[in-house]
């Protein structure tokens, strides 16, 4: 189960930047002139988690495996995307199937950056964005309909399909994103339609370095904004990630984040916004070839989490041995912990936690 997230944004508000910091290589030029991103750019990156390290230490495990995410970086959109204005809409199919969408907005003041709107304003350029994306939500659903109706006189399975495509229509039309109709009962079926704006979003405000700490009145605005749509923002500098990115050692990154007085990247803050968002936990597992960590749904059963690994251990479930992480470190591994009777047996109803470390027995 790997996350995959979508950059969207205006031209030149440090997409590009972002994603080069974040997935530490150079392939995604950036640079200060609007589109400078033509193609897609799809990288991935490990989900930092500092237990690892921990519970590998203990085990002796030989290999370190984290789990990853996946970003992928298109043109910025322009007013007009969706009536072919710029480069962006083209790239719209690319982020079609990812999980979440990072909306980058421009919090930044910097005249020598073309801004392509004229001057700093994250509530409109994120409007601009907003209005773009259903607008290219509805433009693609409606071309489906004519084909879908035509099918579903001989397929009758295929009218609710149709039928939830107007009600996302019918809402789309209103100004509105998708995502504002989703519920836990249709949300496999919105999900299906691979429409943008169903998608949970995460907005990312490019901040000055000078502003990293504290923010400024742009970003204050934006955060209302977020609040008010209970969606997830941070705060982050592309320019500061890039520096990160280009140092050597996780020590030197270290120094450099308290000497501006950071406690995390925003990597680390953009992945835990992103988990959060989309309601995903982290369990391990652990042993002499390998520490591990796998990305679940919260709320998923022992055997569900087990079915992640492989489709057999679901299948085959017979019970999970956990330890909690805290336990583990405290009783120094599996046998520490054991002893103190920190090793719980847990079967099919067993809801994961996150930092579980589990072995999971099974049929096979
Ligand atoms: N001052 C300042 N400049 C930045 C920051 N982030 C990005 N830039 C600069 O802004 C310019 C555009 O950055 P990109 O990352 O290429 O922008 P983009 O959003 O990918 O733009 P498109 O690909 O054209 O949509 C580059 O010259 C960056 O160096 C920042 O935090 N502060
Ligand atoms: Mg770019």
């Amino acid at each position: 189960m790997e996350l995959r997230c979508g950059i969207v944004g205006l031209p030149n508000v440090g997409k590009s930047t972002l994603f080069n910091a974040l997935t530490q290589t150079a392939a995604a030029e950036a640079a200060n002139y609007p589109f400078c991103t033509i193609e897609p750019n799809v990288g991935r990156v490990n989900v930092p988690d500092h237990r690892l390290t921990e519970i590998a230490k203990i085990a002796g495990s030989a290999q370190i495996i984290p789990t990853q995410i996946e970003f992928v970086d298109i043109a910025g959109l322009v007013r007009g995307a969706s009536k072919g204005e710029g480069l962006g809409n083209q790239f719209l199919s690319h982020i079609r199937e990812v999980d979440a969408i990072i909306h980058v907005v421009r919090c930044f003041e910097d005249e020598n950056i073309v801004h392509v709107e004229g001057n700093v304003d994250p509530i409109r350029d994120a409007e601009i964005i907003e209005l773009e994306l259903i607008l290219a939500d509805m433009d693609s659903l409606e071309k489906r309909l004519p084909n879908l109706e035509k099918k579903a006189k001989q397929n009758k399975e295929l009218l609710a399909e149709i039928d939830l495509i107007n009600q996302v229509l019918d809402v789309l039309k209103t100004g509105k994103p998708a995502r504002t109709l989703v519920t836990p009962e249709n949300s496999k079926a919105v999900k299906a339609l691979q429409i943008i704006t169903s998608k949970p979003v995460l907005y990312a405000m490019n901040v000055s370095e000078t502003d990293v700490n504290s923010g400024n009145t742009a970003t204050q605005k934006m955060l209302k904004k977020a609040a008010d749509e209970n969606a997830e923002c941070v705060m982050i500098s592309a320019q500061i990630e890039s520096e990160i990115a280009a140092l050597e050692s996780d020590e030197e990154k270290k120094e450099f984040l308290e000497s501006i007085g950071l406690t995390e990247t925003g990597l680390a803050k953009l992945i835990k916004s992103a988990y959060h968002l989309l309601g995903l936990i982290t369990y391990l597992t652990v042993g002499p070839k390998e520490a591990r960590a796998w990305t679940i749904n919260k709320g998923m059963s022992a055997p569900q989490a087990a079915g992640v690994i492989h489709t057999d251990f679901e299948k085959g479930f017979i019970r999970a041995e956990t330890v909690a992480f805290d336990d583990y470190i405290k009783y120094n591994g599996e046998t520490g912990a054991r002893d103190a009777g920190k090793l719980r047996l847990e079967g099919k109803e067993y809801i994961v936690n996150d930092g579980d470390i589990i072995h999971f027995r099974f049929n096979t």
